[in-house]
């Protein structure tokens, strides 16, 4: 048995706030864990993303940021790790994931109506390729959507139809297709290699460009090498090679497996013409090319993170803890999405809250229990994320109701989840007594973050 691969070198207190001050921060946040002050919360599982603990040698390299606007030596630590881990010979550097997408999608959604294919595309991802006229369109496995069915990859895209929808909308009707790695939004679950290729094989029969949503990389990697036959012998940095050598491009949000606070990147292999159009745009949307809305030391720390990410000591204890979680809820009888996922445990509100319908968002009412029992922030990743058709303004089906317990990097113990399971067990016992939630305030775009919520009342 090993223990992490670290030791803890500073920290920073956290403390449960009384039981009536919980039910005021709810209140006074519209039942939105997003609006709670993180001073309220106990332990935060809200994200995975910019909420890891940076190490020593990722401070020490803050130190040696190169602050110059353009041509900045830390960018070129970035470029370098980029050409050696992914084997992509342009980066830019953006302020997060989101940046590299708003930068890139409009080069690649050349028509109005274009479809963007993917496994299951992440929230902003899907919001940026809306707000670039493109439709985006989730091939991922059923398999995905049922929780308690064993399946090493179910974040794998449906092959079948993946070619179907080619072959009914035609080539021009699609700009591009988006691998997401890990699958996020099906409870970080991973893509084996061999769909990845099959994909890729697809892609290439009708010159469709494949990219990746990059943002755990690592992970992904991970359990291929766990799983997927033939990859046991294969170190990590040699799996995330092979897969990105399928793409042609990447945007990456490097708050989750680069282990940075802040920071994104778009990375692409060998399109200089792309490269250029890209930069044009980075320029007013993000900063000069060779910062991208980055300080030297972000890049440093960036630079530092890309390959901590791939240690697999590391992997090990981080997909371990969640692991252990998932494991700890199961034997309780908690229903989760199963195996878990790398970033996650994915809880399955549909199962836990039965009686509450999807247009009353179950996951999202789960959190607010949480929270008010024990100081636990989750997220809810369901019918309240996927929203609203931009179109008929009709809600979208979600396939899945989750409440994501979303593990942090090398923050919490696995007492921290000791505490999580008891809180949810309690629940547990009481799931016939909680409410479902109806809007107050329902924002148009990405309506989950900042809308505001009250409990169904009984009438
Ligand atoms: N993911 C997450 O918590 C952070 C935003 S919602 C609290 O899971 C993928 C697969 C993501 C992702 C963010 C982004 C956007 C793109 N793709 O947040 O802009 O999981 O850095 O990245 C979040 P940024």
């Amino acid at each position: 048995m090993n223990a992490e691969p670290y030791r803890i070198k500073m920290v920073e207190p956290i403390a449960l706030i009384p039981r009536q001050a919980r039910e005021q921060a709810l209140r006074n946040a519209g039942y939105n864990p997003f609006s709670l002050r993180s001073e309220d919360v106990y332990i935060d599982l809200l994200t995975d993303s910019g909420t890891g603990a940076m190490s020593d040698r990722q401070w020490a390299a803050m130190m040696m940021g190169d602050e110059a606007y353009a041509g900045s030596r830390s960018f070129y630590k970035i470029k370098d790790a980029v050409r050696d881990i992914f084997g992509y010979e342009y980066t830019i550097p953006t302020h997060q994931g989101r940046g590299a997408e708003q930068v890139l999608f409009p080069h690649l959604i050349r028509q109005k109506g274009q479809f963007v294919l993917g496994n299951m595309h992440f929230d902003t991802t899907m919001a940026h390729i809306d707000l670039n006229g493109g439709i985006p369109v989730n091939l991922v496995i059923d398999e995905a959507f049922d929780t308690q069915l064993e399946h090493p990859f179910k974040g794998n895209f449906n092959l079948e139809k993946l070619q179907s929808f080619i072959d009914t909308h035609g080539r021009a009707a699609i700009a591009f297709i988006l691998i997401t790695i890990t699958c996020n939004s099906a409870g970080g679950q991973p893509v084996s290699m061999q769909n990845m290729k099959a994909v890729k094989s697809i892609a290439d029969r009708y010159d469709i460009p494949v990219l990746f949503d990059a943002a755990r990389y690592a992970e992904n990697a991970y359990f291929i090498h766990q799983r997927e036959p033939g990859y046991e012998d294969k170190s990590i940095l040699e799996i995330v090679r092979e897969t990105f050598s399928l793409g042609k491009a990447f945007t990456m949000s490097a708050k989750k497996d680069a282990i940075v606070n802040i920071g994104g990147l778009i990375g692409i292999k060998d399109e200089v013409g792309l490269y250029q159009a890209a930069s044009a745009s980075c320029v007013p949307l993000e900063g000069y090319v060779t910062y991208g809305g980055l300080s030297g030391r972000d890049m440093e720390a960036l630079a530092v993170g890309l390959y901590e990410g791939l240690a697999e000591d590391y992997l090990q204890s981080r997909i371990g803890q969640v692991e252990y979680l998932g494991n700890e809820l199961r034997e309780r009888g908690i229903p989760i999405q199963w195996p878990v996922g790398g970033h996650a445990v994915f809880v399955d509100a549909k199962k836990f809250l039965p009686h509450i319908p999807p247009q009353q968002f179950p996951a999202q009412a789960l959190c607010n229990e949480l929270y008010l029992e024990s100081g636990i922030r989750a997220v809810e990743i369901g019918s309240l994320l996927l929203g609203r058709d931009p179109n008929t303004g009709e809600q979208r089906p979600a396939g899945a109701e989750f409440m994501r317990l979303t593990i942090p990097r090398r923050v919490y113990t696995n007492r921290h989840m000791d505490v999580v399971v008891e809180a949810l067990s309690k629940i547990w016992d009481r799931r016939d007594s909680i409410k479902g939630l109806e809007f107050t305030y329902e924002p148009e775009v990405l309506r989950h973050f900042l809308c505001r919520l009250q409990p169904i009342q009984v009438r």
